[in-house]
């Protein structure tokens, strides 16, 4: 652990080993939980951060690597769990947050993908699901959510980059995580699901040009964050809802989470904005992960006082 390369993108065994190690080393914060199976069978973990504490806390959930190919995406979210782990002590923000959420962190969502993109193919995107008696391969994950399915933005061909799936959480990947959020979302406060690329703070819907209630304050504290990333290494973020200054996508995790009720619902799209694309070279992990640690605890800062105020607690 003590020589985990964190400026290295790293295969799938590695990424469990270090999940046993960093929960072995500090076991009173952070645990390792099951969360289900892949469909080529292989086991999907995620780490729970929390301190013992007297306030009821809310949760916050951030999955990465959903598409296969961004490996940035689970660099970030072993990033943000070693700087939660080596600061909560001695850094008061860190352990204010602590104080008042618990996070479940999911480093590696398309487990099957993240594979194949080390074995096979650099930019794979989608699960390795087989469709038409095995005549073509994968389901893209953020269009098998149950948010208005198949819909826009997403295709019904499996050869497509974009197909949906057989049906809304047709998936074992979508199942599992799905399941999960269902079970705790009355305490999440906060979704945050990790992408690359673009350089992009999104917000609900990429189904429709209707915005959430809220969706004022999400704005304004996803524009804080842009700023607070911004002033670390000068890169910039913009930040809208997802079919405004993206595109058109339906079954989403993040507009799914938003329609079942959590009031912060926020996609990421980290470096860069095209020169490297899904290929994002390894000096520039560090950076990634500093400005976008910056951006996430500065969402997070803004987003608890409000779960304590009933107008905004959806
Ligand atoms: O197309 C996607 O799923 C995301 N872009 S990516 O290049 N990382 O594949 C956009 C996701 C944001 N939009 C929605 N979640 N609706
Ligand atoms: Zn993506």
């Amino acid at each position: 652990l003590e020589t985990y390369n964190y400026n290295k993108y790293h295969r799938i065994e590695e990424i469990y080993l270090w999940m046993n190690q960093i929960s072995e080393k500090y076991k009173d914060v952070v645990t390792q939980h099951f969360l289900g199976m892949t469909y080529e069978n292989r086991t999907m973990y995620y780490l729970k951060i929390s301190q013992p504490s007297n306030n009821s806390k809310k949760i916050v959930w951030m999955d990465c690597g959903i598409h296969a190919r961004e490996w940035i995406a689970s660099a970030f979210c072993q990033w943000f769990v070693k700087e939660i782990l080596q600061s909560y002590k001695d850094n008061s923000r860190i352990s204010r947050l602590l104080g008042n959420l618990d996070f479940y962190v999911l480093p590696v969502l398309n487990v099957d993908g993240y594979i194949y993109t080390w074995t096979t193919d650099r930019v794979w995107r989608k699960s390795r699901s087989s469709h038409n008696n095995g005549t073509c391969f994968g389901t893209d994950l953020n269009r098998n959510f149950n948010a208005s399915w198949c819909s826009i933005g997403a295709s019904k061909n499996c050869q497509d980059l974009t197909f949906c799936g057989t049906g809304p959480v047709s998936e074992p990947e979508t199942k599992a995580v799905s399941s999960f959020i269902e079970s705790k979302k009355e305490d999440i406060l906060c979704f945050l699901t990790i992408h690359s690329y673009g350089q992009l703070i999104l917000t609900p819907y990429g189904y429709t040009q209707n915005k959430s209630s809220n969706y004022e304050e999400m704005i304004q504290i996803a524009q804080k964050a842009a700023d607070a990333l911004k002033a670390k290494h000068g890169t910039s973020y913009r930040v809208g809802s997802s079919i405004d200054i993206l595109y058109a996508t339906s079954g989403s995790s993040r507009d799914w989470a938003q329609d079942i009720g959590i009031p912060f619902s926020y996609t990421f799209e980290l470096r860069d904005t095209g020169k490297h694309g899904f290929v994002l070279p390894e000096d520039q992990i560090e950076p990634t992960c500093e400005e976008t640690m910056e951006a996430v605890l500065s969402v997070l800062d803004d987003a608890s006082p409000f779960w304590q105020k009933p107008c905004c607690f959806l």
